[in-house]
């Protein structure tokens, strides 16, 4: 599926109205400026760069703060993505890995309907202290960077949500919950925990916890991981599915990633969090990436730059960076 060989499209999503904090808008510039584009180039990546999405409302410039009721922002959230969806499938149409810098996760919306749109096999690896997996009637905050599988997995219809009504309209496949695999998993809410169960018992959903990286170690975990979703891969990158990887920065402890908004304790250490990226990249499957959730404006400035700096390896470790 990666038929442009080694080229790389980077779209910036500088999205922030899927959760209160302002700051998340300004990481797709922070992680270019901080040296992202040498980096891929040192990889041996051609990088195709598209610049940044229009996050930041409906057409006509409605006031992007308006509506959403269960679901905040939602009108913002929604054309947001709903171009982001666009730009996202184009160039994965085109056979290129697809690279994505949020903005905040709501951004997933975007990046999965387009990904799935142009490659409908696609298995996601979600790395994140969340599930993300919330109905607007099932969350407890109504920020839509709670949500994003809820509507990509079809357990929330599109079409009861302003702005979200594209999502039903285009042709994008449903992604399948066993097609979904989980890691880093520390904080999830009471109507997430019940859909987790659920998913788990009936579609053999594969869901892992901190826990389980104490238990087993992230080796076994992302073996199990990639083996749920069937990309245990050989390197063959003509055979099997693609893979996305959703990279939350909050994966990672805060005492390694401080900058972001939604901070949990007892998170992915340094290494940790590049093994995930690079056991991805391992299967010979990876076509398309989201690092999200980086929030400068929340801490002082060298915690600020240590966070985007840990983009920046994440993103690399996911594009092949090796140490020998
Ligand atoms: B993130 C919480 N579950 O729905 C909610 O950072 C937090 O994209 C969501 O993973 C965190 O508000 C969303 C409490
Ligand atoms: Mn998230
Ligand atoms: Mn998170
Ligand atoms: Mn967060």
């Amino acid at each position: 599926f990666l038929t442009s060989p080694r080229t790389a499209a980077v779209i910036g999503a500088p999205a922030m109205f899927g959760q209160p904090l302002a700051g998340t808008d300004k990481s797709p510039q922070l992680l270019r400026e901080a040296g992202l584009h040498q980096n891929l180039a040192a990889l041996g990546w051609r990088v195709e760069e598209m610049g940044d999405v229009d996050m930041t409302g409906p057409p006509g410039g409605a006031d992007p703060a308006a509506a959403g009721g269960d679901a905040r922002h939602s009108l913002a959230v929604g054309a947001g993505c709903r171009r982001l969806s666009e730009a996202v499938f184009e160039k994965a149409a085109e056979g290129k890995f697809v690279l994505t810098l949020g903005g905040d996760h709501s951004i997933a919306l975007g990046t999965l309907a387009g990904v799935l749109r142009a490659r409908p096999d696609t298995r996601v690896l979600w790395c994140d202290a969340h599930a993300d997996i919330n109905s607007p009637k099932g969350s407890p905050s109504g920020n839509m960077h709670g949500m994003p599988l809820s509507f990509v997995m079809g357990l929330s219809d599109p079409s009861t949500v302003r702005g979200l009504e594209w999502l039903c309209e285009t042709d994008v496949p449903v992604l399948r919950p066993e097609r979904i695999a989980y890691v880093g998993l520390r904080d999830v809410d009471v109507y997430e925990r019940k859909i987790l169960h659920r998913l788990k018992q009936e579609h053999g959903l594969f869901a892992s916890t901190m826990q389980d990286v104490d238990r087993l170690g992230i080796g076994r975990v992302m073996e199990l991981a990639l083996e749920a979703l069937g990309v245990t891969g050989n390197g063959d990158e003509e055979k099997g599915a693609p893979l996305h990887l959703s990279f939350d920065i909050d994966a990672v402890d805060p005492k390694v990633a401080p900058a972001t908004g939604t901070v949990v304790r007892g998170g992915l250490n340094y290494r940790e969090a590049m093994y995930v990226a690079e056991s991805c990249v391992e299967t010979g499957r990876l076509g398309s990436m989201d690092m999200v959730e980086v929030n400068a404006d929340l801490t002082e400035p060298s915690a600020a730059a240590e966070t985007v700096q840990l983009g920046l390896v994440a993103v690399a470790s996911a594009m092949g960076s090796r140490i020998l």
